[in-house]
């Protein structure tokens, strides 16, 4: 036989768990935030060379291509990454672009791409090497009209 227990502590008022809901909220999306800066800072490859060219060169806004080169320290072509690219421009609320790009030759890396809107971009190339390390660049570039 269980003796009835009468409450002591009544329920948190319905403000105090919205405050509580709100909190917890805001800690999650920090969390999300911190880990989003970590991911665009990890590069443990500084010593290696990654440039950006994109065609047509200057960039205008449709069809494109995007060919990142990697190169080691003493200039030699890095071949065997594999390389994602994301573009986001400077202002929210746009979609990503993302497409990988596909080696054409040794250290050289090709992705087909469609520059949705003129104004400031910045393109992250995101590369896994051949030794397990990732390398992480960051390219500001403008798209104009056509
Ligand atoms: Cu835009």
């Amino acid at each position: 036989m269980t003796p009835f227990k009468p409450r002591t502590a009544s329920a948190p008022r319905p403000s105090v768990r919205l405050l509580l809901a709100v909190l917890i909220i805001l800690l999650i999306a920090i969390a999300g935030c911190q880990r989003a800066s970590q991911q665009a800072a990890a590069d443990q490859a500084p010593e290696i060379v990654a440039t950006l060219a994109v065609a047509p060169d200057p960039a205008i806004v449709g069809p494109a291509t995007l060919e990142i080169q990697l190169a080691d320290d003493s200039g030699a072509p890095l071949p065997g990454a594999r390389i994602a690219l994301k573009g986001d421009m400077s202002h929210a609320g746009m979609q990503p672009l993302l497409a990988d790009a596909a080696e054409t030759a040794a250290g050289v890396y090709q992705a087909q791409w469609s520059w949705s809107m003129a104004g400031d971009w910045f393109v992250t190339a995101t590369a896994t090497l051949p030794d397990g390390r990732t390398l992480v660049r960051r390219f500001d570039l403008t798209v104009s009209r056509p």
